[in-house]
């Protein structure tokens, strides 16, 4: 055979034998799109015979027809429905604005209370036919509606007849990316960073348009693209064009862009010998930067900034306040419409004071000195995105400022990539908490979305947990993660078993066989993971600086509240923080029945118990067992539930693809011997202070303890190892 042919069937051979590149790798994320079966599948053809676009179309509309295209004829395993002018039978499916459709002009819909980005779905009928309507005042909100009629099929839900009307609750759903230029991620676990900023601009990595469809498939309307520990380089003129191509690729979507700013930008890379907010170089300079960004990008969405902390520049470097430096960034954003979200997350390099109270400490004087366009992020506990913490307190302590909700959707604290933890739980248990600012009914929900103050500017970040791993987050249930928060940001009152409901049915199945159990699993994961790593409280337990695997030891270092001891308080007497009026008072910065709740020991929940307080390792819980009795319980629940979910998994094989089912098979394996691992360790530490036996029946740690402490990973994906780091 001829050398040429010999290689041409040698690639043929090779092409036939790999698996398809697009096999279920989880690529497609929530969707998926695959057709539907039986009874079902006659109705829904029925209802979605044609597409009747809008007379003028827009770039956004084009992306409306093609994914109703994609979907349906995924969705009914057919040839797409075809396009029309005009409704010609049952099942047409019209969309569009009342300005670019005359049809739906005609239809006379009721779109009062949409909004920028809300929609309507309606049955309807049109010279004689039997028609869906997807319409919105404006075209992102169609697109949004077409993404949740399409929903609708893939949760196999009815269509006849629809009258659905949603509007976000919250204006800004924000992915905070904490990307760095040279493509590491902090605390990323799912790769690198998927922007290719060395190829950018002129290279459109097919990604990022389907990373923007995705976003805007739950509604997510901004992106911050860099690590809010900044480099200034990301403003300079070359970045900015990266950026700006980026832009173009997001802005049919509804997707703006923000940056996180570097506070001494003016300096670094302007040449300015101070970057002092009140000084007028620096002002002129910052509104320089700000035209020369707009005119690239006129719907630039604005700046984050981490200012003061954690050894981020920022105005107290010039003895200014947050406020200062807040508004002198808001002014230069302001004539164009952009924002500034401030972040309320710092902690003083040298004060010694409990640190859960020092956000509150430098924010409640500054109530009501911001300027309209400035909103506070605050991440949604005291101290640091742990398994589980109070509210944060400065929800409903400043009335007179916009705040919004900041949460991490990547798990730095919950077992990365591989730990199966399905956050809803956690974000909703946030978003309930009663802060009483108001008298009950004062929800974190209500003060981020504006309700509670009459805020109209609102907002929610997540810090997203995507990667270029070709599942996008690392492992396919983490894919819920980025669903759920997009999900909640756009009605932070829906509850996120519903939510894992839909996204298992979207991603896996609609079979109840597999369904039912599945969302039981999501459900119970977050307490197990709290059970397993930090129960009763606990918080800040993990391993130094790469926060993989326990480190309840974990002592020393640069500062205090770094270190898990700092936290824990474990000595002979006891375990635990006591924030009450005989310790740090932290207590108090809650409202008075928030705070005599969390005081009192017969009131306070379990699950809060070491957070505010220090108890004797003989302290009788309500369960009736001992305090040390009742860790030990807890750390061994969380092994076990780790231990049901692999059982439950085990059980549903066969009942998807087998690619995605291995993966999560391995993925929860490595959940268990590391939530035993987090157990063993943590009993094994806590008993050289508690000196009592385990309960009977509850097995002892494998290893002594000092196996545990000098267990060492320097190569912790999402950190980088400072030259000379040690590893506890
Ligand atoms: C971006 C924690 C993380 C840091 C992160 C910081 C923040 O401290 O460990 O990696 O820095 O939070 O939210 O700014």
């Amino acid at each position: 055979m001829p050398m040429r042919a010999f290689i041409r069937l040698a690639l043929l051979t090779l092409a036939v034998l790999r698996p398809a590149a697009h096999a279920e790798d989880g690529y497609d994320l929530w969707l998926r799109y695959r057709p539907v079966q039986g009874d079902l599948l006659t109705a829904y053809r029925a209802a979605a015979t044609e597409i009747v676009p809008p007379g003028t179309s827009s770039p956004t509309s084009a992306i409306v027809s093609t994914e109703l295209s994609r979907g349906l004829g995924g969705l009914l395993g057919s040839a797409a429905p075809p396009a029309v002018p005009a409704p010609t039978r049952d099942g047409s499916i019209v969309f569009g604005t009342p300005v670019s459709s005359p049809l739906i002009a005609r239809l006379h819909l009721n779109l009062k209370g949409l909004g920028d980005d809300g929609y309507v779905i309606r049955s309807a009928s049109f010279a004689g036919h039997h028609i869906t309507v997807i319409a919105a005042p404006h075209d992102v909100g169609v697109l949004y509606g077409a993404f949740h009629f399409l929903r609708l099929l893939q949760t196999h839900r009815p269509l006849e007849p629809l009258e659905l009307s949603s509007a976000p609750r919250i204006r800004h759903r924000v992915l905070d990316h904490w990307d760095n230029l040279d493509r590491t991620i902090e605390r990323g676990y799912a790769g690198e960073s998927i922007w290719d900023w060395q190829k950018l601009p002129d290279y459109l990595d097919p990604r990022y348009t389907d990373y923007a469809r995705a976003c805007a498939s739950v509604g997510i309307n901004g992106t911050v693209l860099n690590n809010v520990n900044a480099s200034a380089i990301s403003l300079t003129p070359p970045y900015l064009r990266k950026l700006a191509a980026l832009a173009d690729v997001f802005r049919p979507y509804g997707l703006h862009v923000y940056l996180s700013a570097r506070f001494s930008a003016p300096i670094e890379i302007g040449g300015l010998k101070t970057a002092d907010p009140l000084d007028p170089a620096v002002r002129a300079w910052w509104r320089a930067k700000s035209d020369e960004i707009y005119t690239l990008i006129p719907d630039f969405g604005g700046f984050l900034v981490k200012a003061n902390s954690e050894g981020q520049p920022g105005p107290q470097d010039y003895s200014r306040t947050h406020a200062d430096g807040a508004n002198m960034l808001a002014d230069a954003v302001a004539p164009h419409g952009g924002i500034v979200m401030w972040r309320a997350f710092v902690y003083s390099q040298e004060q010694p004071d409990d640190r859960a109270k020092q956000a509150y400490d430098e924010f409640v004087p500054l109530d009501g000195k911001f300027r309209d366009n400035v909103i506070l992020q605050v991440k949604n506990g005291p101290i640091d995105f742990q398994p589980r913490e109070p509210f944060h307190p400065l929800f409903g302590a400043m009335p007179r400022t916009p705040l919004m909700l900041e949460v991490q959707i990547t798990k730095e604290y919950l077992g990365m990539a591989t730990h199966l933890v399905y956050l809803g739980p956690l974000f909703e248990e946030t978003l309930r908490a009663d802060t009483y600012a108001r008298g009950k009914g004062s929800s974190v929900a209500k003060v981020t979305d504006g309700s509670l103050f009459g805020h109209p500017r609102t907002g929610i970040a997540g810090v997203a947990n995507i990667g270029s791993d070709r599942d996008w987050t690392g492992s396919h249930f983490n894919q819920a993660n980025w669903y759920v928060f997009g999900r909640l940001a756009w009605d932070p009152l829906q509850s996120s078993r519903d939510i894992a409901d839909e996204w298992v049915r979207m991603t896996f199945s609609n079979d109840p066989a597999f369904v039912a159990p599945v969302v039981g699993m999501m459900m119970s994961s977050r307490e197990a993971a709290v059970d397993y790593m930090t129960p009763l409280g606990l918080a800040h337990q993990m391993a130094r600086t790469t926060h993989y695997g326990p480190g309840p030891w974990v002592s020393g270092g640069p500062r205090a509240d770094w270190t898990s001891v700092y936290f824990n308080r474990a000595d002979a007497q006891g375990i635990g923080f006591d924030r009450t009026a005989t310790g740090s008072n932290a207590v108090v910065q809650y409202a008075p029945p928030v705070a005599a709740k969390f005081t009192d020991l017969k009131r306070i929940p379990d699950n809060l118990l070491l957070w505010f307080h220090h108890l004797p390792w003989d302290y009788k819980m309500r369960s009736g067992h001992t305090l040390w009795d009742e860790l030990v319980i807890h750390y061994s629940d969380g092994v076990r539930t780790v231990g049901d979910m692999r059982r439950t998994w085990a059980s549903l094989a066969g009942k998807i693809d087998s690619h995605r089912y291995a993966q999560v098979s391995t993925f929860l394996e490595i959940q268990e011997k590391e939530a035993r691992w987090w157990r063993d360790a943590s009993i094994a530490y806590f008993q050289t202070f508690s000196h009592q036996p385990l309960p009977a029946g509850f097995s002892p740690p494998e290893h002594d303890l000092h196996y545990y402490e000098t267990l060492c990973f320097p190569y912790v994906p999402g950190h980088s190892p400072l030259p000379g780091e040690k590893c506890q």
